[in-house]
């Protein structure tokens, strides 16, 4: 389903990110920037080497990717022309940080993309995998960073540079929840 939001489309699919046809595709990573399983393991996959060479330079620059931030790489062989890798926050309880953390990841991602030109974004559930975090409230974090983001752009700059934010779940509970919110009238 779409959904138009400050002047950005907002695109809720379902299936595999590696495969979506977007500017920037972001990854769901670890600080060290190494690669991992999950969402991280498929973008290394599908993107080839090209990905691990530029993750290992920015390690050595500037020692990885802190919780809440993201740094951009090449997308190799994928047919985005770059990957945001953010790092979510693992969840503890849900009183240590790990909303505003959650949220930083998209803004900060958001932010990345927008400097390196993107103006499609393609974000998988962030968290919701390896790290625990409860997909319902991860979805109501980055639906909410989402439209704050695209709220303060659109105010400031008169157009946002955006043109499509693209949500897309692995699985069935989360394109469930997304819709939900997109539905929501707010
Ligand atoms: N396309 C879209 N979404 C996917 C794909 C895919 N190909 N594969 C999995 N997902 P996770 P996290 C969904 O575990 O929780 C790695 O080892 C998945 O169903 O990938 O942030 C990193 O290196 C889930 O909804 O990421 C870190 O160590 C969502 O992506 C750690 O996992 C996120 O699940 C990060 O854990």
């Amino acid at each position: 389903m779409e959904k138009t939001i400050n002047g950005v489309r907002v695109n809720l699919v379902r299936g595999d990110i590696t495969r979506y046809e977007t500017d920037a595709i972001v990854n769901a990573a670890n600080s060290s920037l190494l690669g991992g399983g999950g969402v991280d393991g498929a973008i290394h996959r599908a993107g080839g080497p090209a990905i691990l060479e530029e993750c290992r330079k920015i390690r050595n620059r500037q020692g990885g990717c802190e919780t809440g931030d993201a740094v951009v790489t090449t997308a190799g062989r994928l047919p985005a022309k770059f990957v945001v890798h953010t790092v979510g926050p693992v969840y503890r309880d849900g009183r240590s940080g790990e909303e505003e953390q959650l949220k930083s990841c998209y803004v900060r991602s958001l932010e990345e993309a927008a400097a390196a030109g993107a103006r499609k974004i393609a974000f998988p559930n962030i968290s919701t995998g390896i790290y625990g975090y409860p997909k319902d409230k991860a979805a109501e974090a980055a639906w909410t960073a989402v439209q704050d983001w695209t709220a303060g752009r659109s105010s400031e700059d008169g157009e946002t540079f955006l043109e499509e934010i693209a949500f897309v779940c692995y699985d069935e509970e989360n394109e469930r929840l997304y819709r939900r919110l997109l539905e929501r009238k707010d």
